[in-house]
């Protein structure tokens, strides 16, 4: 295992840790399905992406990351809301998820939705609840709200839908779909890091958390395209049958490649200035390459 596959699994485990214990201590009066439906949407199967990226963005500025974890909780359970909504049969009408069946093919249509509903609410709750809330968690609270909603990662999967079986091909509502619909959820464990320190290297880690989100989510499209449903977990060519805007749809499969090496590259000239950056040029790298 190299340093970085070390401080990966640190945090990883670190997270699951806490969220296990968050989820122990749900309200004992609320529904036990609702609770379980919540659990199993958000537990077992995600890489965790996002909150390790809150750590190890705080672990470059100096910020603990006990300073970061409601704000990693609340973006992983944003996140799990957006999967089980994705998965919807209005939606994306997927049957699996993270290596199990998506959650309203285990509860049901109706629990489904409410799950996801309650995720998205909890997310605001459990990090209002923080100690010592400052003029910075403030701060870090207002990119949360706002990459999460309308004109963030709603009025990217809003596009996105819209886009399904267009006929003309557009790179610039590709970027549109692209930087809301993903890229959002990853600049902003970013930048939520970035707000608590008082925002010293903000325009590089905002450059650099847009080209990590952009490369992700082609490397995204190119796995539904060539990708493995056992090491996925969920369904593969999805985009094709859906007549989705995708980087292969509009580039090519090489091409696509291309285009993520690309973003890759300006990810680390972003950064290339802040000093002990080699964590977050080695997660980069990681997304890149990444199989799952
Ligand atoms: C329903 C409001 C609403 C939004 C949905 C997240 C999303 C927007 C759609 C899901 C489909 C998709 C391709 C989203 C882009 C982001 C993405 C690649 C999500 C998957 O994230 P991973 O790979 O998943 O980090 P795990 O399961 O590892 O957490």
């Amino acid at each position: 295992m190299t340093n970085f596959d070390l401080e990966y699994q640190k945090y990883f485990q670190y997270f699951n840790q806490y969220l296990d214990d968050v989820l122990s201590k749900l309200d004992p009066s609320a529904p036990s399905v609702i609770k379980e439906a919540m659990s199993y949407a958000i537990k077992d199967g995600g890489k965790r992406v996002r909150p390790v990226l809150c750590f190890l963005t705080g672990e470059m500025l100096n910020i603990p990351h006990d300073k970061l974890k409601e704000f990693a909780l609340a973006i992983e359970l944003i996140h799990s809301y957006s999967l089980v909504h994705d998965d919807l049969p209005a939606m994306d009408n997927d049957d699996f998820r993270r290596g199990k069946f998506s959650t309203h093919k285990k509860y049901g249509e109706a629990i489904g939705i409410l799950a996801g509903d309650a995720l998205l609410n909890f997310a605001f709750e459990h990090v209002i609840n923080k100690k010592e809330f400052s003029q910075n968690d403030i701060n870090a609270l207002k990119i949360l709200s706002n990459y999460a909603g309308y004109s963030g990662m709603i009025a990217g999967q809003v596009v996105d839908l819209q886009s399904e079986n267009l006929t003309k091909i557009n790179e610039q509502t590709l970027y549109y779909i692209y930087l809301n619909k993903t890229a959002k959820l990853i600049m902003a464990p970013i930048l939520i890091a970035s707000a608590i320190e008082g925002d010293s290297n903000y325009e590089s880690l905002y450059n650099f958390g847009y080209h990590l989100g952009i490369t992700f989510q082609i490397v995204d499209d190119i796995l539904d395209e060539e990708g493995d449903f056992n090491q996925l977990g969920k369904s593969l060519h999805k985009d094709k049958q859906s007549g989705k805007l995708t980087a292969v749809s509009v580039f090519g499969l090489k091409n696509a490649k291309e285009k993520a090496r690309e973003h890759y590259q300006k990810c680390i000239e972003s950064i290339k200035c802040i000093n002990g950056n080699e964590l977050l040029l080695s997660f980069a790298k990681k997304m890149l390459e990444r199989k799952k």
